[in-house]
């Protein structure tokens, strides 16, 4: 048995197929984790998340920002952006089985030694805070009052996290950190803005993988969402996102003993610059 943690696919499934024969994927026995963002951008969004939705049990999936985009925009909460490739899903005789399967997944995996989050997450959290507030999430969305954190969960506000956040507001602050954070603050707060190579990473801010944190040393974390970091690792962070639908390529990491797989992109690319 392996488990493989896979990268983003944003709807890059002729990419995933090339991927999972390279790894020669088997299906009865081998794991599958994916760090989030199944949807958007490319062309196969409605197959990738088909074919994850029908992995049952041997998928665990936490969400990225695309996907809780694609849940917005299935609420009417949310414009269409003008990359958004998600028509398919909408308009799928099967989408509200996709739709309720995937609001029904986490933002935080952990297991054993290993832990998975699409974004980041703060550095002053333990394991057991990061873990409450995933869950505080998860269990909004999964309640019958999960509209109201659809159509309240867009925004940028607020950027320094205090335990005494209440509401949308909270929420916001904790999606904003496990779904879209790549770097913080000289005061530790969220920027949200920049989305380029380290090199380029303005000097008053920092990776939030790089901001020292007592809970380092006891997990390592696997991550999507930053494109342009590329494949990333340090002794506790592996960054897979490694940007297939802007022309790199989809990753997948065997937990069992380390070893990378990289399958370049097969996908007409999207127009845009990496996000
Ligand atoms: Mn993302």
């Amino acid at each position: 048995v392996s488990t493989y943690v896979i990268g983003d696919l944003q709807g890059c499934f002729v990419t995933l197929e090339k991927l999972l024969a390279t790894i020669a994927f088997q299906p009865a026995k081998d794991r599958l984790w994916f760090v989030g963002d199944l949807v958007n951008r490319g062309e196969g969004s409605l197959e990738c998340l088909r074919f994850v939705h029908g992995l049952g049990d041997r998928a665990t999936v936490v969400l990225g920002n695309h996907d809780l985009h694609l849940l917005a925009r299935a609420e009417g909460f949310a414009k269409p952006h003008r990359l958004d490739t998600l028509d398919d899903i909408l308009s799928a005789p099967d989408r509200e089985a996709l739709l309720s399967w995937l609001r029904h997944r986490p933002l935080l995996h952990v297991d054993g030694a290993c832990a998975m989050v699409h974004a980041g997450l703060m550095p002053q959290w333990s394991w057991a805070q990061a873990q409450a507030y995933a869950r505080e999430v998860e269990s909004a969305l999964q309640s019958t009052d999960y509209r109201l954190l659809l159509e309240t969960m867009y925004g940028n506000e607020p950027t320094q996290w205090r335990d005494d956040l209440t509401g949308s507001a909270r929420r916001r602050f904790l999606i904003n950190t496990f779904t879209r954070m790549r770097t913080l603050g000289a005061a530790g707060e969220h920027t949200l803005k920049f989305k380029g190579e380290l090199a380029a990473m303005p000097p008053d801010q920092r990776a939030w993988f790089d901001v020292p944190s007592a809970r380092r040393a006891t997990r390592k974390i696997f991550a999507g969402h930053w494109s342009a970091l590329g494949y990333y690792q340090t002794p506790s962070f592996v960054g897979l996102d490694t940007g297939c639908i802007w022309g790199g390529s989809l990753s997948a990491f065997r937990l069992e003993d380390a070893r990378l797989f990289q399958t370049p992109s097969a996908e007409r690319s999207a127009v845009g610059t990496w996000e």
